[in-house]
């Protein structure tokens, strides 16, 4: 190694030393042990622009093994991200750049939020997938717009996690060769050696998945690791797995290879030591040699260079294809057609009664037209979920203008992927399962939400209505439990207009993800419903009186049996209002004067109605309210009988009503 570059991955090494040091919180072992490593990756291949860090063509890197973040910031500081250095002494700290992981939109240069082991990994073959999709739409001879690497940086612990074999095994299915992982083998995790838990031949599992794996057994040696990755990048007909055998806290006399360097400060006197053992100053801390900000200069100066060649070309591509350029900043605007809304097709479906899964699926036909790029599929359950683009065909290694992505049961991966989708930008993803295995993907809808990325999940089956399948088939927490994630708005359309409106809200939503929650079962178009459900939560049958006496709130399936109750109801002389909750985050979002139109706080008796957990219903009904709802787990029997014994009924909810009235 030249002696600049070993100075600059002693610079890498001991910016996260001292910075674990000084917030004596962190992990010091990966970024030592790795330094080397991924400065190979940064100063010999990755092609980036700090200057322009959200350049669409830069290769992703993506830190899987989140916890070793020092790692990224020490990096992203010396290429000129603007991350100062002031900010990695504040690693860890109230309102800095750095937290304790990375984190996207929030380190100029991070691409998406990782520490959840896996959940990179996958994202990146999200970007991989994004990457091939884009390129097979837009790349023309000549003009070759879209051309870039993932690489993704993972630990044992990502090797271990199951969405990483999940999205492995997509990504070798898919041939997604431009797709590197560094995996940073260092055979240590937290409680020990991998030997204690972990001693299967990875290399072979991921040959087995389609990869081609190339091992490096000296993560030191830069020009092994250089080989490597030139190898990794010629085969473009498989991803690559580089196990690069590494030492974790490199350096470090007494904790070097032992799992006391994974999360800890290395304490005082072994940072004395350890920098001596490597021949770097003591003093001061946070140190960078002067020349190695020179020589990364450079290397930044060349890299806006390489972007702005790639600005020419994009010039001349619209010279020669402006009708590709316009699309190329349609699809990558994420706005929506102004005549989407108008379309009629997504408004009218005639009278016969339908399941909102089946509506949906045929709206999601218009909306392809409007919004080509919209990219997804199903966890292997297109025939029941109904989203497949019919006009589209599957996306598959030697197809890569395809829109319609075969998950496979993978659901985990699923929800990684999808990130990886909207992170890598040009795409509007979506992914169906039936709602109860919306538990199998929960930590990767957790960090789209955390990230605010415009990720649709369509939930099918979405009651104890299923039916015969049983309890493990019927859906009772997960409603609840979706709610419970901020920033995701969930929405449970009650019939054809409704699902055209929440489908309506989910392509204008930008900053968040959104759940669409269907029916299997048919459900009648009701009279009332229509576009005042883009506010959330609306009135969709007024009292006859002057004032109600009670209010009946429901959402999805329940409101055509809340609509039955409000008659008779009203024959026996109560004044009664149906409002129908698409969606309560979108209903809480709106100006207080509106909720109070909708749900005055002088109607005491407000009672919920859903098939499912009662659980956070106060928020809409107010202290005394009352919901009906399900709370033991469902049973296999005819939906319309599960339903029925488990108390979700017009009679029950009449009675329950006439007991709040008569109070
Ligand atoms: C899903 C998940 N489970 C557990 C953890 C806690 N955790 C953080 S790092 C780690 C061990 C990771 O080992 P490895 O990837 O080998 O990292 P290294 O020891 O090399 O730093 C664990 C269990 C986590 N971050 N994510």
């Amino acid at each position: 190694m030249k002696n600049i570059d070993q100075l600059a991955v002693n610079t890498i090494r001991f910016l996260a030393v001292d910075a674990v040091e000084k917030a004596n919180s962190g992990h010091p072992g990966l970024p030592m042990g790795g330094a080397a490593m991924a400065y190979t990756l940064w100063s010999r291949f990755l092609k980036h622009c700090p200057d322009c860090p959200d350049w669409k063509d830069r290769d992703r890197f993506v830190l899987s093994a989140g916890h070793g973040s020092m790692l990224i910031y020490a990096l992203l500081h010396l290429y000129g991200y603007g991350l100062s250095l002031e900010e990695l002494k504040d690693f860890r700290q109230w309102g800095s750049r750095t937290p304790g992981h990375p984190e996207y939109k929030h380190t100029p240069g991070v691409e998406t939020t990782t520490g959840p082991l896996g959940q990179g990994f996958a994202n990146a073959v999200g970007m991989a997938i994004a990457e091939k999709r884009l390129a097979a739409e837009f790349n023309r001879p000549g003009f070759v717009l879209v051309d870039h690497y993932t690489y993704v940086y993972s630990g044992d612990g990502c090797m271990m996690e199951g969405i990483t074999s999940e999205a492995a095994s997509l990504a070798g299915h898919l041939g997604l060769g431009k797709l590197i992982c560094l995996y940073d083998d260092n055979q240590i995790t937290i409680d020990g050696g991998t030997e204690i838990a972990f001693t299967e031949d990875v290399g072979k599992r991921f040959e087995a998945y389609g990869w081609q794996v190339i091992k490096v057994s000296e993560g030191n040696d830069p020009k092994a690791v250089e080989k490597a990755i030139a190898e990794g990048r010629q085969n473009l007909v498989q991803p690559s797995l580089i196990m690069v055998r590494t030492s974790i806290g490199y350096g470090s006399p007494n904790k070097q290879g032992s799992s006391d360097a994974h999360g800890a400060p290395l304490g005082a006197e072994e940072v004395l030591l350890t920098k001596h053992n490597l021949g770097w100053p003591t003093e001061p801390e946070f140190y960078v040699p002067e020349e190695v900000y020179a020589h990364l200069a450079d290397q930044r100066k060349q890299l806006k260079a390489r972007k702005e060649e790639w600005d020419e070309l994009l010039d001349a591509y619209g010279r020669e294809h402006p009708e590709l350029l316009k699309r190329w900043h349609e699809w990558h605007s994420g706005e929506v057609p102004s005549d989407l809304e108008g379309d009629v097709r997504i408004w009218d479906f005639g009278e016969k009664a339908a399941a909102t899964r089946s509506l949906s699926g045929e709206i999601m036909q218009v909306l392809f037209d409007h919004l080509p790029n919209m990219i997804g599929g199903s966890a292997d359950l297109n025939a029941s979920t109904k989203t497949r683009l019919k006009r589209s065909s599957d996306f598959q290694k030697d197809n890569p203008e395809g829109s319609n992505i075969h998950f496979g049961v993978r659901e985990h991966a699923m929800g990684g992927i999808l990130s990886g989708l909207a992170l890598h930008g040009g795409l509007r993803p979506f992914g169906s399962t039936f709602l109860v295995f919306f538990d199998y993907m929960k930590p990767a809808v957790r960090l789209a939400a955390m990230m605010g990325l415009p990720v649709t999940y369509v939930y099918t089956h979405d009651s104890v209505a299923v039916g015969e399948d049983g309890p493990t088939h019927q859906p009772i927490e997960q409603l609840a439990n979706l709610r419970s994630i901020p920033n995701l708005h969930v929405l449970r359309p009650a019939d054809g207009r409704e699902t055209a409106a929440a489908w309506l809200h989910i392509v204008g939503r930008r900053c968040g993800p959104s759940a669409l929650i269907l029916s299997r079962q048919n459900l009648p178009h009701l009279p009332g419903t229509g576009r005042e459900a883009l506010r959330g939560g609306y009135i969709v049958s007024s009292e006859k009186e002057a004032n109600p006496t009670l209010i009946i709130i429901a959402s999805g399936s329940e409101l055509s049996l809340a609509l039955e109750a409000q008659d008779k109801l009203e024959q026996m002389g109560h004044s009664v209002r149906i409002v129908s909750m698409l969606s309560r985050e979108l209903f809480l979002a709106q100006d207080k004067a509106y909720q109070e139109a909708v749900l005055p706080a002088a109607v005491k008796n407000k009672l919920l109605f859903e098939a499912a957990l009662p659980m956070g219903g106060e928020a809409i009904t107010g202290p005394y309210g009352a919901v009906i709802g399900i709370e033991r787990f469902g049973a296999s029997a005819p939906g319309k009988v599960a339903l029925k014994k488990m108390g979700i009924s017009t009679d029950v909810l009449v009675d329950k009503a006439l007991e709040m009235l008569e109070k």
